[in-house]
């Protein structure tokens, strides 16, 4: 009989069937008594779904619940006070427990208990409640408070995949009126994903436009607000999955895949901020970056020979214009090959190298996954010797045509493989190498566009086809790449950038957004992207300046540049065939902007890497939409032109060709405009004017903005005072400085230094603290202080107790004045 489940879809693409379930139920009962004798074909019911009977009986096995309507089970994990996680077994079998995402679950709840009355199980910790409705089973998520915040619409269920043998498993759940939806990371469409189906399938999307669906990374996460309360939902399946808020029936929000279990962790707010950190402890943080990488990146497709590389870096130098990163693109290689090179076009690359380091450029150089037929190919032939690459089902290895011609493809979900990948950056390494870009990963492979989806894969030694391992190929990859270059390079911070990913990528790479295109609209879709990926646990972000494919004209380019000064991540990149494209392109006024603006970027590196800290250890993103510091306001539920950098910094890229003024919504509080120390009221929108030599950037009333001196790279000389820029406020204020030896791991030996500022004041003083903690002293000595937006002209400025006579008021009413790094307390009075 031919298969009534088409490949794509399930039959049954409407999520919730019309006709009333416990209807379906007796139906099947009824059938099921019934033999036909001579023909069973007649017998096949037509595939629908199946849902979740009554529950009838309740087991605890430590922090496991397990629910069961006789047949299908259901488990219940309370993972913290604030994660529960539910899982789905159609038929009462549990697959193993293995997630790439999460790689250690942890128990860290305390207290838990399961109630029982006659409607209801419930799992109670400290904060939420897990409920299972009797009559139905229902599941439910409420606060300590006795407030709903989650409910199915009807319960779980799955449908027969023929074509695969297993089943496609749904979640349906109530959506609200007034219900948001943020996160799944890179999708090109609103912020809020409200009215939106998408679907999660790495593909790689050449000239990506507004609304495509799906992109490069998978994300299964998104955080619901509604009435002011957030949670969020992280579907931890790595099949081919869809996510619909509301688009179908504007009552539901369904979560679905193609196989695999329904498993999902419930992840409770009540802020948006708590949700984002919940969800990295479940999938981790990204690592502290080397503090080079903080810098500008230069990329294109690409710069050779050796000498055109070495005209790009003089460039830089030249034009005063500050770079850290210098990338190869594929044409380095010999034939594409991964981990060879172009000998014609770089004959000593270790020396190349090591005078782009001694010039202060660190070299970035890119590998695919696609390893090129070749017996006369060194990574080949290990590789088909030790059965590396991915076979497919009826065991020959799969092949396909990518960059190099025919390929294999190592199969990175094998530990094996993953180890023997990362050693082979050995070489690149000792010939300098400070990073490297992982590329077409999700995978692509020309024509086809992906792997078939019967290729097998080792899975960590869970077994796998392609359906279950496409989705975290990429992160793999990186995984290996990540872990390779540390165990090479040892004490230093390896450098990764990759295209695809899963949940859990941050843990090994930062990401550019893919291919995108010069043009505005591109300007507006990567603004949202990285906010997007930020609040999906991918902090290390940033787009392609300039669009990789097509000519930006000067204007839109320095837009880019400014947008990027402020992306976590900040390179630009273009593709072969456009025109040169480095910031001083395009002349003037533009390469004059966009070097204050680089210039910028590398004064604010200190700010920047403490935000980075503050990622690291205590999961917060780097990028902050607005509706994350106010989501009680609707309205902010769909800003999503500015956002903060870091918690201090408000900005709002300038996205319009010519415009000259645009309004910007500030949060609630005091904010001073950045250029002019304006001081200006929150919880409203300005309007600020926008003319291509600046953009609108705030920082917060109370803030300390630490600040390095401009430098050509990062490291190209010894610091000797960091600035500590003071905003008045006249309520009290906490900022951080975070600093360590910027490229070890040390850090984790907790040799760092976190420092702790609390400014206050009110109309006759201001008073600054500063407490430190940790092991790590900074060479530098002072701080060059500078005070700004006192409501008072200083006359006496008292620091640890003694008075300090050597301070500057500036016609702008600025105070400027050094001073010990390890001051206590400076107390400025009229
Ligand atoms: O098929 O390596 O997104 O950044 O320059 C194109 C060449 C392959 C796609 C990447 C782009 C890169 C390009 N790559």
């Amino acid at each position: 009989m031919e298969s009534i489940t088409p490949n794509e879809e399930p039959v049954n693409n409407k999520l919730v069937e019309s006709e009333n379930i416990v209807e379906t139920e007796n139906i099947v009962e009824e059938e099921e008594e019934f033999h036909h004798l001579n023909n069973p074909a007649d017998g096949i019911k037509p595939i629908i779904k199946k849902y979740l009977g009554t529950p009838n009986h309740a087991d605890q096995l430590g922090n496991k619940f397990f629910f069961t309507d006789g047949d299908a089970k259901v488990e219940v994990v309370v993972v913290t006070d604030l994660i529960i996680r539910v899982r789905l077994a159609p038929h009462g079998v549990f697959l193993d427990e293995f997630s790439y995402a999460v790689p250690k679950l942890e128990h860290k709840a305390a207290e838990f208990t399961l109630f029982e009355d006659e409607n209801e199980f419930r799992v109670a910790t400290k904060s939420i409640n897990c409920h299972i409705r009797k009559q139905d089973f229902f599941i439910s998520f409420s606060d300590s408070n006795s407030r709903v915040t989650s409910t199915d619409a009807v319960p779980m269920h799955w449908e027969e995949n023929v074509k695969f043998g297993g089943y496609y498993v749904f979640c349906t759940k109530t959506c609200h009126t007034d219900e948001s939806f943020f996160g799944l990371g890179d999708k090109p469409t609103e912020f809020n994903l409200r009215g939106k189906r998408l679907k999660n399938w790495n593909t790689d999307a050449y000239s990506f436009q507004w609304n495509q669906d799906p992109l490069y990374r998978s994300i299964p996460f998104y955080i619901s607000v509604n009435e002011g309360v957030a949670h969020g939902i992280f579907f931890d399946n790595t099949f081919k999955a869809q996510f619909d808020f509301g688009a179908e029936d504007t009552t539901k929000t369904s979560f679905w895949a193609d196989g695999g279990e329904l498993q999902y962790y419930y992840i409770h707010g009540p802020h948006m901020m708590d949700v984002v950190k919940s969800y990295h402890t479940l999938t981790g943080t990204h690592p502290m970056p080397p503090l080079w990488a903080l810098g500008y990146h230069q990329c294109r497709w690409s710069y050779y020979p050796e000498s055109k590389v070495k005209k790009i870096t003089r460039g830089f130098r030249e034009n005063k214009i500050p770079c850290d990163g210098i990338y190869l693109d594929i044409d380095y290689m010999d034939g594409y090959r991964c981990f060879t090179w172009n000998r014609k076009y770089f004959p000593d690359p270790k020396k190349m190298i090591s005078e782009l380091a001694a010039d202060g450029f660190k070299t970035v150089v890119i590998i695919d996954p696609g390893i090129r037929v070749d017996d006369n190919y060194e990574v080949f032939k290990q590789g088909k010797e030790n059965r590396y690459f991915c076979r497919r089902s009826d065991d020959y290895f799969m092949e396909g045509h990518v960059w190099p011609g025919r390929c294999q493809f190592p199969d990175f979900t094998n530990p094996e493989v993953r180890t023997w990948w990362g050693g082979l950056f050995d070489e690149l390494v000792q010939m300098g190498v400070a990073g490297v870009w992982n590329d077409m990963n999700e995978p692509a492979v020309f024509g086809a566009g992906t792997f078939p989806d019967d290729v097998r894969h080792q899975y960590d030694g869970f077994r796998g086809s392609h359906r279950k391992a496409h989705n975290v190929y990429g992160m793999q990859m990186v995984r290996s790449t990540y872990e390779g270059l540390r165990n090479i390079m040892k004490n230093k911070r390896p450098f990764t950038i990759t295209r695809a990913g899963y949940s859990g990528v941050q843990r090994f790479s930062s990401v550019w957004t893919g291919d995108n295109v010069a043009s505005w609209e591109h300007l507006k879709i990567g603004n949202i992207q990285c906010q997007r990926l930020s609040v999906s646990g991918i902090p290390f972000c940033g787009t392609d300046i300039g669009g990789f494919s097509g000519e930006p004209d000067g204007e839109l380019f320095t837009r880019w540049i400014q947008m990027g000064t402020f992306s976590p991540f900040m390179r630009a990149h273009s593709a072969g065939d456009t025109k040169e494209r480095e910031p001083w392109s395009f002349g003037e006024p533009y390469t004059a902007i966009n070097r204050k603006f680089i210039e910028l970027r590398y004064r604010l590196i200190p700010y920047l890497y403490s935000t980075f800290w503050e990622h690291h250890r205590y999961g917060f993103p780097i990028l902050r939409p607005i509706v994350m510091h106010e989501q009680d306001v609707k309205l902010n539920h769909y800003r999503q032109d500015e956002f903060t950098y870091g918690d201090k910094i408000l900005v709002c890229p300038v996205m319009e060709p010519g415009q000259t003024k645009r309004n910007v919504y500030l949060p609630k509080g005091k904010w001073f405009n950045f250029w002019t120390y304006e001081i200006l009221e929150g919880g409203k929108e300005v309007t600020v004017p926008t003319p291509l030599e600046t953009m609108p950037v705030f920082v917060k009333a109370g803030s300390v903005i630490p600040e390095y001196p401009v430098m050509q790279y990062v490291g190209q000389h010894e610091i000797e005072e960091v600035k500590l820029n003071i905003y008045y406020t006249d309520y009290e204020v906490n900022s951080f400085l975070f600093e360590d030896y910027g490229e070890t791991f040390a850090y984790e030996q907790d040799i760092y230094l976190e420092k702790k500022f609390v400014v206050n004041g009110n109309s006759r003083e201001l008073s600054i603290q500063q407490s430190m903690e940790g092991l790590y002293t900074p060479r530098y000595e002072g701080y060059h202080i500078n005070v700004i937006g006192l409501p008072f002209k200083p006359g006496k400025i008292i620091a640890d107790g003694k008075v300090v006579s050597d301070f500057i008021v500036n016609p702008d009413g600025t105070v400027e004045l050094k001073f010990s790094k390890n001051f206590k307390r400076i107390e400025i009075l009229r």
